[in-house]
């Protein structure tokens, strides 16, 4: 049996060739569209303590006592606060963390991620 050769396609079409029979060729970078990144957003309730809200954005957000105070207060102030922005599975994990330890300490802390526009 015959072995089938196989057609070779240009990646882009060529274009028609100039009058003396040159064809120019455009040269295209190849550009990566950055990952779509998520915002993990903290939404105030009346019964999570202030301190364990802290203890968390310092615990799984890595902020330091006076951002996370700040950040906390601002969701008790506002309704809601951006706590970081990570990849979508990062910032999955964070919002897992702080539902899982707001549960296990009984307070109804909620937070959730959403893409970043
Ligand atoms: N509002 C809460 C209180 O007065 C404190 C709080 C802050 C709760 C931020 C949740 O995400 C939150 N104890």
């Amino acid at each position: 049996m015959a072995t089938k050769i196989p057609k070779i396609v240009p990646a882009q079409p060529i274009p028609p060739a100039e009058s003396d029979g040159t064809v120019v060729l455009e040269r295209r970078t190849q550009r990566t569209k950055p990952p779509q990144m998520y915002q993990v957003v903290m939404l105030n309730d009346d019964y999570t303590p202030m301190e364990f809200v802290v203890m968390v954005l310092q615990e799984f957000f890595s902020k330091d006592l006076e951002t996370s105070t700040r950040i906390m207060l601002k969701i008790h102030l506002e309704g809601k606060a951006v706590c970081g922005v990570y990849s979508r599975d990062v910032a999955a994990t964070k919002v897992d963390q702080v539902l899982d330890a707001a549960a296990k300490s009984g307070h109804p802390l909620k937070c959730f991620c959403e893409p970043v526009a």
